[in-house]
């Protein structure tokens, strides 16, 4: 049963409002940041620290439609990634994102706002994906974004997933930027037939559209902005690979809710558990993964 709206507000730093499209927004403002929560998808779609431009991106030509992904932010992709195997029908990325989750409660410690939001089976969940689960995602706003989604299998059988939270990140242009932490690691490319290849340079720089699914690794990924003077860090756990994500030119120009000129001013850094990472969870047991994301100015 949802929790009273008055009951999960706190005056001052957590309010529950219509956002855009009429979808249920939390609007968090601490002293600490700023941020913004959709019920729909549990999607982050706003992380300012105090006195820092936005670290997470949005596309302006983002849907805010319950039968649509909003673009940006944290996308939560559950249970599986990319197209559904076996299923043309199946929306990508599973249907976590697209379905309104509950606001379980929310709290605050010494600037710190915590929110936690949960989706549990339904049958629309069934019709999708046979399994009995319930997802909690705890979002805690400070002087860094932390994300922890949690899936508890609550039926008699194993189940398996992918996951993803599938973060988008604001630069300033996505040809100056570099991407430290994943040299040494395989990736499987996606725009090379899913050749896997290893990633020989210590630094990824951006020449072209840019899809690639780094294996084996529980790196922390730090992405250089020389223009936004910062660098911004994606640590993990839980999570035994890392999606890099940018569209590009044409790609973009394919997206009706992505601007034609909107891609050099992001990338995606996704935390996630997918291909040979995708997890195997016995009866009763939970699996936790959790993606925090940090801004720190530079000279
Ligand atoms: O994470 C990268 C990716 O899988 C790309 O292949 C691209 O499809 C992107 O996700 C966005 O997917 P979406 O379904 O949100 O348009």
């Amino acid at each position: 049963m949802q929790v009273r709206k008055e009951q999960l507000e706190i005056p001052g730093l957590l309010r529950i409002e219509q956002g855009q499209g009429n979808l249920t927004r939390i609007v968090i403002t601490s002293p600490l940041a700023s941020a913004e929560i959709y019920t729909h998808g549990a999607h982050v779609t706003r992380y300012e620290p105090a006195g820092q431009p936005p670290v997470l991106w949005m596309s302006q030509s983002s849907w805010f439609d319950p039968a649509k992904p909003i673009r940006g932010g944290v996308p939560i992709c559950f249970p599986w990634f990319g197209p559904k195997q076996g299923d043309t029908t199946a929306p990508a990325h599973g249907f976590a994102r697209l379905m309104e989750w509950e606001i379980e409660s929310t709290s605050h410690s010494n600037g710190t706002v915590v929110v936690t939001l949960v989706l549990r089976t339904s049958e629309a969940t069934r019709a999708k994906w046979p399994a009995d689960f319930v997802a909690k995602y705890v979002v805690s706003v400070g002087a860094e974004l932390s994300m922890q989604l949690s899936v508890q299998n609550t039926g008699q059988s194993p189940i398996r997933f992918e996951e993803a939270l599938h973060t988008y990140l604001t630069v300033g242009d996505i040809h100056h930027i570099t991407i430290e932490g994943l040299g040494g690691a395989n990736y499987i490319d996606k725009m090379d037939g899913a050749k896997t290849k290893p990633q020989s340079d210590r630094l990824i720089n951006f020449t072209g559209e840019t899809d690639r699914v780094y294996l084996n690794t529980t790196s922390t990924c730090i992405v250089h902005d020389p223009d936004k003077k910062r660098r911004l860090e994606v640590s993990k756990s839980g999570s035994n690979a890392t999606v890099v994500w940018n569209p590009w030119i044409n790609k973009a120009k394919a997206m009706p809710d992505f601007g034609d000129e909107e891609w050099p001013g992001m990338v995606c850094v996704e935390t996630v558990n997918v291909a040979q990472h995708a997890i195997e969870l016995p009866a009763g047991l939970t699996h936790v993964m959790t993606a925090k994301v940090r801004s720190w100015p530079t000279k």
